[in-house]
């Protein structure tokens, strides 16, 4: 089994290539806060709905001088969903193809960010007002190395303060910041939203603009519950400016995955005022990718084609922590070495080139068909990569890795 990781390992070193110099380390020593953000998806940003504007705050960040925001970043989650999107972000590694794995390998042996973070002096934690077993969590955190998480049972829902799935986005913000107030600096503590959230739902109060007008109500509601997230986020960094907690933290915010199911293609048409081919549908598992960090002046959009699996490598980078000699498949995306290519859990992949959706290989940008040879080498790679990927999970193979030297150990 572990002569598995050899060649795991092998490949994984070979196309290794070295985090930007210009980035790494400009957010040492800060505290981190990673936000999920619920089935948010790229295409409402710096988009309006009939003539209304879906996301004015994440809108004027995409423009802000402390902000790089990703426009060609894309989801990588399977069945899993949210959890799928957090095992990418603290592993690095692709979810499974047959079941969520905070249930099927919540025992397994894994090396996570928070792992990291932890060995480096932070505090972890994880804050989601729901019951701590939903997706497995309460397991899974413990393999994760995750010190604390703040659920259900950590939050007051007042009367008038639930909605769809339970406490809102504002009312959780609020009282996230004011437990972060309680923790032993720096600490990492990742923040999970849940409005946005299907069949999205919201009290009148809460509608800040109008619905849209298709026969999907699933994605005339999705437009103001995403207009609420963004107030949300906006009242995050205001609570983290009152509560002194802004200036010393790093804010990363991503989309954890679709939100509008292809089931409501022909509702998507209408908005978009084009046919949803699988060229589109594959265009449409981009999800944002923030990196806000106070006074660095670095921001800027970076069309840098990426995924979840590099989030990662990239943030770790950011904190000035070395990850050159442990087991991901993901890379710092803002290293110049970087070669653009994206896979999706379910075999579907982007490179700067190609869109590769339901065994047809499209060029990047016309959307044109062309022949399948173009994108053969990459179809094998993803194939490749997939699989290695679930070899480590399957065969929880990084019990065999000695993460602080980087060596393989002597297998059974
Ligand atoms: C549940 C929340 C939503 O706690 O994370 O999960 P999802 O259905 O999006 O995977
Ligand atoms: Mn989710």
């Amino acid at each position: 089994e572990s002569s598995d990781l050899v060649e795991v390992n092998n490949y994984i070193r070979s196309n290794q290539i070295a985090p930007s110099a210009e980035m790494s380390g400009i957010a040492e020593g800060k505290n981190l806060i990673i936000v999920a953000l619920e089935s948010m998806q790229s295409f409402p940003i710096n988009n309006e709905m009939n003539g209304q504007t879906i996301t004015p705050f994440l809108n004027e960040l995409t423009e802000d001088e402390d902000t790089i925001y990703f426009p060609n970043f894309y989801h990588q989650t399977g069945l899993g969903k949210t959890s799928d999107s957090e095992f990418l972000l603290e592993t690095s590694l692709y979810p499974r193809s047959g079941g969520a794995v905070f249930f099927t390998h919540s025992g397994n042996t894994f090396n996570s960010m928070a792992e990291k973070l932890g060995s480096k002096g932070y505090s972890t934690s994880v804050q989601h007002a729901n019951t701590k077993s939903f997706w497995n969590r309460d397991m899974m955190y413990d393999s994760l190395s995750i010190d604390e998480f703040l659920d259900l049972d950590s939050f007051t829902v007042e009367k008038g303060q639930a909605v769809n799935w339970g406490l809102k986005d504002i009312p959780f913000f609020e009282q996230s910041v004011a437990n972060m107030t309680e923790m032993q600096e720096p600490f990492y503590s990742r923040l999970i939203t849940l409005t946005n959230h299907y069949p999205f739902t919201l009290d009148e109060e809460d509608k800040m603009i109008d619905a849209f007008d298709s026969n999907s109500g699933t994605l005339n509601r999705y437009f103001q519950t995403v207009r609420y997230l963004d107030e949300a986020v906006k009242s995050l960094f205001e609570e983290l400016k009152e509560n002194g907690l802004y200036e010393n933290s790093v804010i990363v915010m991503y989309g954890d995955h679709y939100g509008i199911s292809e089931n409501h293609n022909e509702a998507m048409a209408q908005y978009m005022g084009k046919e949803i081919t699988p060229y589109e549908s594959a265009k449409l598992q981009r999800v944002p990718f923030f990196v806000h960090i106070p006074g660095s002046g670095k921001g800027g959009i970076n069309e840098e084609i990426g995924g979840q699996i590099d989030m990662r490598p990239t943030i770790l980078s950011l904190m000035g922590i070395d990850t050159s000699t442990d087991l991901q498949f993901g890379d710092d995306l803002f290293s110049e070495e970087r070669e653009e290519f994206v896979i999706f859990r379910d075999g579907r992949f982007v490179t700067d080139q190609y869109v590769f959706a339901e065994n047809i290989c499209y060029e990047n940008g016309t959307a044109e068909e062309v022949d399948k040879q173009l994108c053969a080498p990459y179809i094998e790679q993803a194939l490749t990569e997939l699989q290695y990927s679930e070899s480590i999970i399957a065969g929880d193979l990084l019990r065999f890795y000695d993460k602080e030297n980087g060596e393989l150990l002597p297998g059974d």
